[in-house]
């Protein structure tokens, strides 16, 4: 027997990105553990990735090129497709995208996000196809680009605290982030802090299992934040708790804001937060009076209108009182901005030539499928090409998106492991590998570490690579270009533009950045003039953006539908990754909605039954639980079920709505109406 053990990095969308040793026996892998040495990972994956092999040699892998020969959407969905070649699979897809790209190339749109963060499966050989060909392009907003707008906005860039450095803080706030489920290896450092005396505060409408283990919990409304983060300044200001000198030399913009700030007293912000005024007081001292303060902040509070003007006014904070003056202080939401990646040199746009297509935002997938073709939009969408993203799931308002999708005039081709709910809908699917058959280099947005992924296994089946199923397209669309032959090797040398060598990447499994390590304590910003910009140029100074939908904000619609609904993640799945490995599913049981006992009794509801979710966009059916997890007026329907594993083949983007977030075009998926009876 030989035995192996290979450098590999976990390729999901979850900041913690962890270095990871496989072990080989023969040719298989037999195991996936945290790689030891290094610092974030520090030995240990979460219960998803541990079950990594289990995903891989799943039974219902898709192992070769499957070809519909059934309608689309048809309930059971069986006997819907054959097997066919790659050469019949990719000969038949390159005609038909040939002859809709010779009339609208437009009218292809790609369609993809982050089911692997590798910066070569995910965002290189693809992106070179689509350029050359002339598709739309895609705005890529359906998760993070509110706060990502916000952070450039505010910082320059998506740029913040080190991972590691939490462990010295004295006060953490733990802001719109369940860390225990979705970033636990940030939570390992907290515990080290609360270990040594620091005080933890989770602000989150949901009392979470890391809300558990924190010393407070304030149960504010959903998107609230914006108004919370002004309550607080107002007492920094009238307990002159504030850092005039950092403020002078590292803001601009800061009196404008002031002005705005004094109106934000914590009565008025207790009424709009849901809260209770001591809270935003009490609140307001730890943060001042506390040193260091860190601020986890993380992307779950900015799933609403006003998320990137929340993002904006608590990214603000940490200069206030000065905190980035110490490394254990300040703020992390993304540490992305720190990495040289080299996209030009991934993606090539120079390939679209002197076209300049239009782009279509992921987010509202389900509107631009039923859209004709008109001035303002383009051509119709008449093909589209999915990979790393399961839209028909996790997109909002999924009544629209499946309407989109079972099109008899359109042509889908979907790059997957399995098949999913919109693998389902697909003309073609076509089989792809996982991140243990294929070479990768990851960047992270919650540490400070490039990694390399090399394969550990041969392709199963007849897999491919993403990279290797869009160089083959190229060939047969004809085009000659040299970079459409570089290899997967090539690509990864060519990832990062300094300080990160495929080389040492490959000797060490990964390579640390070289940062600062107070990145911020004399300002330095990465905008124009290294302040932190409080007014920023064509944005002005931020407010807090109330909901499209809250009992406030929207009474009319509230006295149809009187509960707010969020859709957080469930701890053992990734988003609707790993909803099909059984032993996952076992342990989160089956969909549910967390609901307060006193809206359960106005309700007459009991926990245990079936319930109805709904409002004028759709229904969701799941289990009520009856918990203290959820506060009054506010329902947790924890995401991201496949549609065909829940029940009645809903899942909770059924009431979910197409509506943007104030900055980077996002969903806004946790700004949402409903209510909630017995089926
Ligand atoms: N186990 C697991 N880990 C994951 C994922 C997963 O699906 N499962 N998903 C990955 C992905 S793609 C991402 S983007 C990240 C997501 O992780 P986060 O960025 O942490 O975001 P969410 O999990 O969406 O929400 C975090 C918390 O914010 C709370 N929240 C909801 N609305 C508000 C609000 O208005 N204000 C405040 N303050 N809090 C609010 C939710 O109740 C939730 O507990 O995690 C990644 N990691
Ligand atoms: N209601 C509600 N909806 C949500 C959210 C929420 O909190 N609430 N969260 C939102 C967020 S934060 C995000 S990021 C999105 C995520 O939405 P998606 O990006 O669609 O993520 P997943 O659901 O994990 O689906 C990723 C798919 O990629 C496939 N995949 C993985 N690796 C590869 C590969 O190498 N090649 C190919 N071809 N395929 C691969 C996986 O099998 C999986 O089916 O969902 C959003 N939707
Ligand atoms: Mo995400």
């Amino acid at each position: 027997m030989t035995s192996i053990t290979v450098r590999a990095a976990c390729p999901h969308d979850c900041p913690d990105t962890c270095a990871m040793r496989v072990t080989v026996e023969d040719g298989r892998a037999i195991r996936v553990q945290g790689d030891p040495d290094h610092p974030p990972t520090h030995g240990a994956l979460c219960t998803k990735v541990s079950r990594y092999t289990e995903r891989t040699y799943h039974a219902e892998r898709v192992l070769y090129p499957m070809k519909r020969i059934g309608p689309k959407g048809k309930k059971d969905g069986s006997g819907q497709f054959v097997r066919v070649s790659w050469q019949e699979a990719l000969g038949d897809i390159a005609a038909r995208l040939g002859e809709i790209a010779a009339r609208h190339p437009e009218a292809i749109v790609p369609y993809s996000y982050a089911g692997t963060m590798g910066l070569l499966q995910g965002e290189s050989m693809d992106r070179r196809f689509f350029h050359k060909l002339g598709a739309s392009l895609l705005d890529r907003t359906i998760c993070a680009s509110a706060g990502g707008d916000a952070l450039a906005a505010t910082y320059g860039g998506k740029v913040g605290m080190h991972l590691e450095h939490y462990a010295e803080s004295k006060l953490i706030v733990i802001w719109g982030s369940n860390s225990i489920a979705s970033n636990l290896h940030f939570w390992t450092f907290a515990q080290k802090a609360k270990r040594d005396g620091a005080k933890l505060i989770c602000i989150d409408p949901r009392k979470t299992e890391t809300a558990d283990k924190c010393h407070q919990h304030i149960a504010l409304l959903p998107g609230t934040d914006g108004a919370l983060a002004l309550g607080l300044m107002h007492e920094l200001i009238v307990n002159d708790w504030l850092d005039h000198d950092y403020i002078e030399r590292h803001t601009q913009g800061w009196p404008a804001l002031r002005e705005r700030a004094l109106a934000w007293t914590p009565e008025r912000t207790a009424e709009v937060c849901g809260i209770s005024a001591d809270e935003v007081r009490q609140l307001a001292r730890d943060y001042a009076t506390t040193k260091p303060a860190a601020i986890r902040l993380n992307y779950g509070m900015q799933r609403v209108r006003g998320g990137g003007n929340a993002v904006r006014l608590i990214a603000i904070l940490p200069c206030l009182i000065g905190a980035w003056r110490h490394r254990a202080g300040g703020l992390l939401l993304s540490a992305s901005g720190w990495f040289p990646r080299d996209g030009k040199a991934l993606q090539k746009p120079e390939l679209m030539g002197r076209r300049r297509p239009r782009t279509i935002n992921m987010s509202t997938i389900g509107n631009d499928l039923l859209s004709e073709s008109s001035v303002a939009f383009g051509p119709k969408i008449e093909a589209l090409v999915v990979y790393n993203s399961n839209p028909v799931a996790v997109a909002p308002e999924s009544p629209k998106v499946v309407k989109g999708f079972v099109r008899d005039d359109l042509f889908t081709v979907v790059l997957e492991h399995f098949m999913t709910d919109t693998a389902d809908l697909a003309d073609y699917v076509l089989p792809a590998t996982t991140q243990l058959e294929h070479l990768d280099v990851h960047t992270s947005y919650g540490h400070t570490y490039a990694l390399i992924n090399e394969p550990a296994i041969a392709p199963l089946g007849e897999a491919k690579p993403n990279t290797q199923i869009f160089r083959e397209l190229a060939a047969l669309m004809g085009f000659t270009e040299a970079c459409f032959s570089d290899s997967d090797e090539t690509m990864a040398r060519a990832a990062f533009s300094q300080h990160v060598s495929f080389d040492a990447l490959r000797e060490h499994g990964w390579v640390k950045l070289p940062l600062p390590d107070a990145p911020f304590a004399e300002g330095g910003f990465p905008t124009p003039s290294g302040q932190c910009m409080i007014d920023s140029p064509g944005l002005g100074v931020p407010d807090h953006v109330p909901n499209y939908e809250s009992v406030r904000s929207s009474p009319e619609l509230a006295r149809s539908y009187p509960l707010a609904m969020i859709s957080p993640p469930a701890r053992n799945f990734l988003n609707s990754t790993f909803v099909n490995v059984k032993s996952l599913r076992d342990i989160e049981g089956e969909p549910l909605l967390e609901m307060h006992e006193t809206d359960a009794a106005a309700r007459g509801l009991r926990g245990g039954e079936l319930v109805r979710v709904f409002n004028q966009r759709g229904e969701y059916r799941c289990k009520l639980a009856v918990s203290p997890r959820a506060r009054p007026g506010v329902v947790n329907g924890l995401g991201v079920w496949w549609r065909k594993l829940g029940v009645a083949g809903t899942n909770v983007n059924e009431v979910t709505h197409q509506q943007l977030t104030d900055l980077g075009r996002a969903p806004s998926f946790y700004d949402c109406l409903v209510d909630v009876q017995a089926v």
